[in-house]
């Protein structure tokens, strides 16, 4: 098992500026928490400027630079114990919020209107996301630490629950690591929105490519209004935090299709085309009419010389090769 190291990944991308003094920003309510993350590391406080940006088409985006807005938005990646300072940068001409699941925030890092923390056109507002790692309580119970696979997005755009900004795709995915835990060679993020991919048009779904054997990690999300099952040809996962047994006798449940509703997130690890070789390997919502109306990409495995039985792209699939996400370049997101 390699060890986490930020040098390998700066997590939040160029923007991240390590601040000095973790224990100024630490947010309320983790007095059981320590600052010290499990396994013994500083946690770390980071700061980094989103910015809410118009697309063409009429997409809405996050990202982490000026101009740079993506869909989805850009990949965070925390340890539990991590502090992540999010100055959250307008630029359209209706109030915008960054409103965040699985990890800690005090109510004026809500994102929603009641709370007052959207920010109107043109303004900036600072968002504060704190995590812990699991931990024992004073009566003995045990406390989930906030380790999984996560996301952000908009809660106040179209209506006060961030409908419009949702669909138009202001969200993104959040990853929160337990120290040891194992780290990717790359990362894809699937984010079934209504009866799109990632707001990609039907014919348009993203294709992601993997040499075998290269570990990858699936980042999926769904948003919208319908339940979907997410489904992968030839690649099974353990149905729980990480997507991989602890053991031989991990009881998790293997699977390669889940059921998948509005805000669910969930991750895995596989090995590419471990077992099962190259190929084009499709992914894609399982409700059969979904499918048919384009819920559906390939990931595509290549041998070690880079090849694909079959050829380079298959029949209908895109030409691109690439997806629209929005990890910072070289970090591995494809
Ligand atoms: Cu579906």
């Amino acid at each position: 098992m390699r060890q986490p190291g930020f040098s390998r990944r700066s997590f939040t991308g160029g923007a991240a500026a390590a601040l000095a003094a973790p224990a100024a920003l630490a947010a309320p309510g983790l007095a059981t928490t320590g600052a010290q993350a499990a396994g013994g590391a500083a946690a770390e406080v980071r700061r980094i400027t989103l910015y809410a940006e118009e697309l063409p088409g009429g997409l809405l985006g996050y990202g982490l630079e000026r101009g740079g807005a993506t869909v989805p938005g850009p990949l965070l990646e925390m340890y539990e114990g991590d502090t992540l300072v999010i100055d959250l940068v307008n630029t359209l001409d209706v109030a915008v919020s960054l409103h965040v699941h699985g990890v800690d925030y005090a109510i004026d890092s809500d994102g929603t209107r009641m709370s007052g923390s959207i920010v109107e056109p043109g303004g900036t507002r600072t968002y504060t996301w704190s995590t812990h790692a699991p931990g024992r309580r004073n009566d003995g119970t045990w406390r989930p630490g906030s380790a999984g696979y996560w996301h952000y997005h908009d809660h106040v755009v179209g209506t006060d629950h961030g409908t419009g900004g949702l669909r138009r795709g202001l969200y993104g995915p959040l990853v929160v690591r337990r120290r040891g835990d194992v780290l990717p060679d790359k990362q894809f993020t699937i984010v079934f929105n209504d009866m799109t991919i990632n707001n990609r048009a039907a014919d348009d779904a993203p294709h992601f490519t993997a040499r075998i054997g290269e570990r990858c990690e699936i980042i999926m999300i769904t948003h919208g209004e319908f339940y979907h099952t997410f489904h992968m040809h030839g690649h099974r996962w353990a149905d729980n935090r990480t997507g991989l047994p602890a053991g031989e006798d991990d009881v998790s449940r293997v699977i390669d299709n889940k059921i998948t509703g509005p805000a669910d997130s969930f991750g895995f690890q596989v090995i590419a085309g471990e077992n099962v070789g190259p190929g084009h390997w499709m992914y894609h919502c399982h409700v059969q009419s979904h499918s048919d109306m384009g819920m559906a990409g390939i990931f595509t495995v290549t041998d070690r010389n880079g090849n694909v039985p079959g050829g380079p792209v298959p029949h209908g699939a895109p030409a691109s090769g690439t997806s629209p996400s929005a990890a910072p370049p070289g970090h591995g997101h494809h």
